[in-house]
């Protein structure tokens, strides 16, 4: 408290209060007990002065004194303002000691006097201050009620505020509590949660190891199934064609199929014949299959697949085999072959087999031997 305000602090803040009203000059420096002392001490010395003086009157009067001397007292103490000679006699020196001595103790009660006179003066106006100064303290003291409670009520305010503060807080402590309580669980959660992942890594690591080794396997033995029904498949499709060549006539003689015509047709269109069904016409290069061809021919001309159309005398396999004359020799009959010139002036180019061969003309129609490898 300084003056007409009043500091006081809370728990995180300072608050200062100021008297409405009050002059802070006109108030003078607060001390309500200090005057009290001091007015209290000066009556006491005013009043034991006072006794003083008068037991100094009442010694000084009951001392034994000459009769004259008695008289001369009686005669010269009228009153405060005698300053006048007291009538001694000239020839008594005890009668003048006891005058003076007389004189100056009257003297001295007057100055007692007139200190009191001042005394009380000075008591006056102590008192008058004391009033002012007790009125001051009234009024202080009604500033310092008034303060005090507006200092209590905004304590209370204050102090309402922060209980619910503090309440909030504990609150927030108590949820923040829980939060990192529930965080913590998370988080070993978490931990749990990362290090099965790590596991369940590395087991798909593993399995996917042991996955790509079954698959690889499975994958070659598909590829070896795939292999072995595409052999299977093949080998049923050839058997189908042979079992379908076989109803149409074919027949099968070491690595080939021949077919023998019933009907007739020109070399040419015999030849389309064969090649309608993936076959030439037949190409002989050995003396075995030479025999095999007359068991099928001997009693009727079949066209074969040679020919020297084109170049005369160039001979030929119409399927690409190469001609070996010298080898062949045999095969011919005899002063064949001779390109013979018919009367429709048409040459031989064709050749047909019956035992022999014999060049033709190639438009002649005849049954024809077609020939195309097993596959
Ligand atoms: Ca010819
Ligand atoms: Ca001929």
């Amino acid at each position: 408290m300084n003056d007409d305000k009043v500091h006081f602090c809370t728990d995180n803040q300072r608050v200062s209060l100021y008297s409405p009203g009050l002059d802070s000059s006109a108030v003078a420096p607060i001390a309500p007990k200090a005057p009290r002392l001091v007015l209290v001490t000066l009556a006491l010395v005013f009043v034991a002065t006072v006794t003083s003086l008068m037991a100094l009157c009442v010694v000084v009067l009951q001392r034994p004194r000459p009769a004259s001397e008695a008289y001369a007292f009686s005669q010269g103490f009228p009153g405060d303002n005698t300053t006048e000679e007291l009538p001694v006699e000239p020839d008594n020196p005890f009668h003048s000691g006891r005058v003076a001595e007389l004189q100056e103790a009257i003297q001295m009660f007057k100055d007692h006097v007139e200190n009191s006179r001042t005394w009380s003066v000075e008591i006056h106006l102590l008192t008058s201050r004391v009033d002012n100064v007790s009125s001051q303290i009234q009024m202080l003291s009604g500033h310092l009620k008034n303060t005090s409670a507006d200092v209590q009520m905004v304590l209370n305010d204050h102090s309402k505020n922060v209980s619910r503060e503090i309440q909030t807080l504990k609150q927030g402590m108590e949820g923040a509590a829980a939060l990192n309580s529930k965080t913590q669980t998370l988080e070993d959660n978490l931990q749990k949660a990362n290090a099965e992942i790590q596991r369940l890594k590395e087991d798909f690591e593993d399995t996917k190891k042991i996955l790509t080794m079954k698959i690889q396997e499975e994958y070659s033995r598909l590829e070896n199934l795939s292999a072995s029904f595409a052999s299977q498949e093949q080998l049923q499709k050839t058997k189908n064609q042979f079992l379908q060549l076989a109803l149409q006539g074919w027949m099968v003689y070491r690595k080939n199929l021949y077919y023998f015509s019933d009907i007739k047709e020109s070399w040419h269109m015999a030849e389309q014949f064969c090649v309608s069904h993936g076959a030439h016409l037949a190409s002989v290069t050995s003396a075995e299959e030479q025999a095999y061809l007359v068991m099928f021919t001997s009693t009727s001309y079949h066209w074969i697949g040679l020919t020297d159309s084109g170049t005369e005398g160039t001979w030929r396999w119409v399927d690409g085999t190469p001609f070996d004359f010298a080898q062949s020799r045999g095969f011919w009959n005899r002063n064949q072959p001779d390109n013979w010139r018919h009367k429709d002036g048409q040459s031989e180019d064709c050749v047909h087999i019956q035992q022999k061969w014999n060049d033709m003309n190639c438009n002649s129609p005849y049954q024809w031997v077609c020939k195309k490898p097993i596959s």
